[in-house]
């Protein structure tokens, strides 16, 4: 049997396989990153790192239905130097890539400039977009984002890609591409999760996470028509050497078809890998061989970014 190839690259970086966890998900001990080491994902993804260990939000923090999840986690994370000490002692066989989320542009200064220390992490996911932290950090101010940028990249050395929220608006994803385009951004991931949504639990009468009067950010199933919108748009308007690693409702092979279909070049899974555990990367795997093989395509290279407009046969 013909053999198909499934392996990506992020710019330089790459992935023996073109899937692997969203930050966020079962990536936050040792233990879980442990497992994800061990597992068949093409890369590994840490929990976004601030500068000191944050306990997070109160539980119940996190909720799952049949399509989709909501979380209000508020940022629990072991803090930088766990995560830059753990990575030190292992044998890393795939590429890691350390998400960041400082609470301050000073923060993810020092943040970006300590993973710059270290050989085992491939590349930086600086994550701009987590919906459950009060802290503004950049906002819609389009000179700030430029600002920001241009200082992270007088010192950066590493690949760094950048972590997005979902946009609504073809100027929004315009006005952040023009941007981007003007910095060595090695990719983006879009999207992370839709912010402020609710979820009600109706026997009781109440929402399902206590934080933020129940408010959280929803991922999943139901997301994923946003996600690959997001993916289309920036595919459009970003350089293209610009890799974008999609992420927002995969649980299939086929889901994971229409991220690279938009434009994707790698995706990420987050709430189907917490409910399955880490073997979803390989049953995902086996989907996607199996589609590919009856489409008849040897490489996702053949239909990366080809997606075509529905017309009358
Ligand atoms: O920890 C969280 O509350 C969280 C983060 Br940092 C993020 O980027 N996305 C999300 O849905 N939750």
């Amino acid at each position: 049997m013909k053999k198909i190839d499934i392996s990506s690259c992020i710019n330089e970086i790459y992935l023996s396989l073109c899937i692997m966890n969203a930050s966020g998900a079962i990536c936050t001990t040792d233990k879980e990153l442990n497992n994800l080491l061990k597992s068949s994902s093409g890369a590994v993804v840490t929990k976004s790192c601030t500068r000191n260990f944050r306990n997070g939000n109160k539980k119940p923090r996190y909720f799952e239905w049949k399509m989709g999840s909501i979380n209000s986690m508020g940022l629990p994370n072991l803090g930088i130097d766990f995560y830059l000490k753990f990575l030190e002692n292992q044998e890393i066989k795939k590429p890691i890539f350390l998400s960041v989320s400082g609470l301050s542009m000073e923060e993810n200064f020092f943040l970006i400039k300590k993973a710059n220390l270290s050989k085992k992490i491939s590349a930086i996911e600086l994550n701009l977009s987590c919906p459950n932290i009060k802290e503004e950090i950049l906002g819609n101010d389009l000179c700030k984002i430029s600002n920001f940028l241009g200082k992270i990249f007088k010192f950066n050395k590493k690949p760094l890609g950048i972590k997005l929220p979902p946009f609504f608006k073809e100027k929004s994803v315009e006005n952040i591409s023009l941007i981007l385009n003007e910095f060595p951004i090695t990719f983006i991931t879009c999207i992370n999760s839709l912010p402020n949504g609710i979820f009600v639990d109706t026997n009781n009468e109440t929402t399902v996470i206590q934080p933020n009067n129940g408010f959280g950010g929803i991922g999943g199933a139901v997301i994923k028509p946003f996600a690959l919108a997001n993916i289309r748009k920036f595919y459009s308007f970003l350089r293209r050497d610009i890799s974008i690693i999609g992420c927002g409702g995969i649980s299939s092979g086929k889901d994971v078809f229409e991220h690279i279909l938009c434009g994707a070049s790698a995706v990420q899974i987050g709430t189907q890998l917490i409910k399955e555990g880490v073997s979803v990367f390989d049953r995902l795997r086996k989907e996607l061989i199996l589609l590919l093989r009856e489409k008849n395509y040897s490489s996702i290279r053949n239909f990366q970014g080809k997606l075509k407009i529905f017309k009358k046969f």
